[in-house]
């Protein structure tokens, strides 16, 4: 595990030849993964729109005119139906987001964490991305039982001002901090299609190459452009971007969990299958994102079984560190 490359390292990486890009990762991949295993979460938006933020990828904002279910926070019996759900569609990690800048030390908060309780009781992972939190609060939810924390990044530091301007890339940073306080896995990825360079996508593996331990858990997202949204007309994510990112991502941070995240309803088997060649070993399943299609368990399970994929079970990864060590 290095936490030592530099940017003209990881440059030379995602400017590799293609079909050396994609056997180098491949490569890598096959020493520290099972490359059949592919880890399967759910999302469930827990409270939608109305956010105070000003995120110009997002359909959640309250700044911008999108075309979504606004909805304050759902019910704990509605949040374990759909856990249920997720889980009897093959699912083994159900992550729930909410629209929120920061979590505030409300009845609202003692709700998600009887959610976070619920869920872990369907031995299911949890994972909420609910926006910065304090240390204490990430004390609470790993009390709760969640597994994982997700927290992207997005964005590398010198474009982030470009995407949002109402909290900075330390907030993110120190977020993340708070959640390695605790036992709590660290979610941390980003979004490419944004407009962003090249230079961009380099400097925000190298961030994330720099966190000590690196993030168990990796979203490569591509953008999916949102109808009013200020990155409404954005030129769609290729797949050879989309295969570059990951296969980069998967030599950088060899250990980690690179999870093929948004844009999936824009590409076919093929791509995906190549997306799972360069080392994304993990996916959202189910209809829906948060407010965007995805596609649903079918046409993942029809894609497993033709590419000989395997789901992974829930806590498998814990429990085989618990054997090793
Ligand atoms: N409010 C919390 C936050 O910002 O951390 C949690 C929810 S937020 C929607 C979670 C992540 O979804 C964002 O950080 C971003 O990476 C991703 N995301 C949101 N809208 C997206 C879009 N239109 N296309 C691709 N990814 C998107
Ligand atoms: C992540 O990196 N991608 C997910 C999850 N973490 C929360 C969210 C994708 C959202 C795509 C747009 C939407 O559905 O609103
Ligand atoms: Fe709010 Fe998160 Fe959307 Fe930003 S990404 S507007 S913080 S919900």
């Amino acid at each position: 595990m290095r936490n030592n490359w530099t940017k003209e390292e990881i440059k030379a990486i995602y400017n590799t030849p293609l079909i050396d890009l994609l056997y180098k990762a491949a490569t890598v991949h096959r020493e520290f993964h099972n490359p059949r295993e592919v880890q399967v979460s759910s999302l469930l938006s827990i409270k939608t729109g109305g956010c105070t933020e000003d995120c110009s990828y997002c359909s959640q904002s309250a700044r911008y005119k999108t075309e979504i279910n606004v909805h304050k926070l759902l019910s704990v019996q509605e949040v374990i139906e759909s856990a249920k759900n997720a889980k009897a569609g093959g699912s083994s990690r159900f992550c729930m987001g909410a629209a929120w800048r920061e979590v505030r030390d409300n009845k609202d908060f003692d709700k998600i964490l009887e959610m976070v309780r619920e869920v872990n009781n369907l031995d299911m992972e949890v994972c909420c991305t609910l926006g910065m939190i304090t240390e204490s609060q990430a004390k609470k939810l790993e009390e709760a039982g969640l597994y994982a924390y997700n927290h992207n990044l997005d964005t590398s530091e010198e474009n982030y001002n470009n995407v949002i301007t109402t909290r900075t890339y330390e907030d993110r940073l120190n977020t993340l901090n708070n959640v390695r306080k605790t036992k709590i896995t660290v979610c941390s990825g980003g979004i490419i299609g944004l407009g962003e360079k090249e230079e961009d996508r380099i400097s925000m593996l190298y961030t994330l190459s720099h966190l000590t331990p690196h993030p168990e858990s990796v979203p490569i997202n591509a953008l999916v452009p949102i109808d009013g949204t200020p990155l409404e007309v954005q030129a769609n994510v290729t797949t050879w971007d989309m295969v570059r990112m990951i296969a980069t991502a998967r030599i950088v941070l060899p250990k980690s969990d690179v999870r093929l995240s948004a844009g999936r309803t824009q590409m076919n088997i093929e791509a995906q299958a190549l997306c799972f060649m360069a080392g994304a070993n993990s996916i959202f399943a189910g209809d829906k994102l948060l407010t965007t299609p995805n596609p649903d368990f079918d046409q993942d399970k029809m894609m497993f079984d033709l590419l000989g994929l395997l789901p992974r079970l829930a806590y498998a990864k814990q429990n085989a560190e618990a054997v090793c060590c």
